[in-house]
């Protein structure tokens, strides 16, 4: 395996970064789980310190590129799942993947709506919202903690249902017939809590993806408001660009 790394580093930029490169660049050609030479082994190999090569690991870990475990080593990590780019629920994209999709339920209840809520539902400060906190998991593998507030008139008695393993998306559709038809959805960074790392099982210095969505039915009314906490080290987000030619600048003194 260490036959296909450079066999050593230039003089003329830091052995970190370096490092860092020729690792991400090695690794982007193994199977995901492949064992790291050890960071002993990479420290002889290129004549720097160990604790340099605990620093790139430790950074292309934050990428999510690499996971440890305690006592066994450092090993590759799946390649990240993209978000996508369609109105899709949770469950479906995972069974688009292969995957088995689950949900385990921590909390829900009806409310009242606080002022953050209410103006994403577009209802009045305290109406009633059923609030519900799932954690979504991936062949029983936490991914995502989510938040979702809905108003309780449109949907009588839905606190009360059971949403263990079950889609949101289609009980909505098979209890009370309404169909999600668009969405208005914005990604931002965030720090996790303690406590929300915990549930992931994540560690609380990794940086999530809360993804906030506003989700409508075919007549436009607004069905949900969401907050989804996705892995920072399980997800991307990807965009395809397609480039509008831009008008040239008037010409000068015209
Ligand atoms: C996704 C949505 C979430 C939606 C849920 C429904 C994102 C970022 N969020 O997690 O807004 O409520 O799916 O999933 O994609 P379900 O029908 O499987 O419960």
């Amino acid at each position: 395996m260490l036959a296909s790394l450079p066999p050593n580093l230039s003089y003329q930029r830091p052995k970190g970064e370096q490092l860092q490169e020729i690792l991400e660049g090695f690794i982007a050609n193994l199977d995901p789980g492949t064992r790291l030479p050890s960071e002993r082994v990479l420290a002889e190999r290129y004549g720097v310190a160990r604790a340099t090569v605990t620093q790139a690991i430790d950074e292309l870990a934050g990428k999510g590129l690499v996971y440890r475990v305690h006592g066994s080593g450092t090993f590759v990590a799946e390649p990240k799942f993209r978000q996508p780019q369609t109105l899709t629920s949770f469950t479906e994209d995972m069974l688009a993947r292969g995957m088995t999709p689950g949900s385990i339920v921590l909390a829900r209840e009806v409310a009242p709506a606080s002022a953050v809520i209410a103006r994403h539902l577009q209802v009045a400060h305290e109406t009633a919202v059923v609030q519900i906190e799932r954690v979504r998991t991936a062949n029983g593998e936490p991914m995502a903690l989510e938040r979702s507030y809905l108003p309780a008139s449109r949907f009588p008695g839905l606190e009360e249902a059971d949403l263990t393993d079950v889609s949101l998306y289609t009980l909505l559709a098979e209890r009370w017939g309404v169909r999600v038809a668009a969405a208005d959805q914005w990604a931002s960074a965030v720090r996790l809590t303690e406590e929300e790392a915990e549930i992931l099982g994540v560690d609380a210095e990794q940086p999530a993806l809360l993804f906030q969505r506003v989700t409508h039915d075919p007549s436009g009314n607004i069905i949900e408001y969401v907050r989804s906490f996705y892995r920072g080290d399980r997800y991307e987000v990807h965009h395809r660009l397609e480039r509008i030619e831009q008008a040239p600048p008037p010409a000068a003194g015209s």
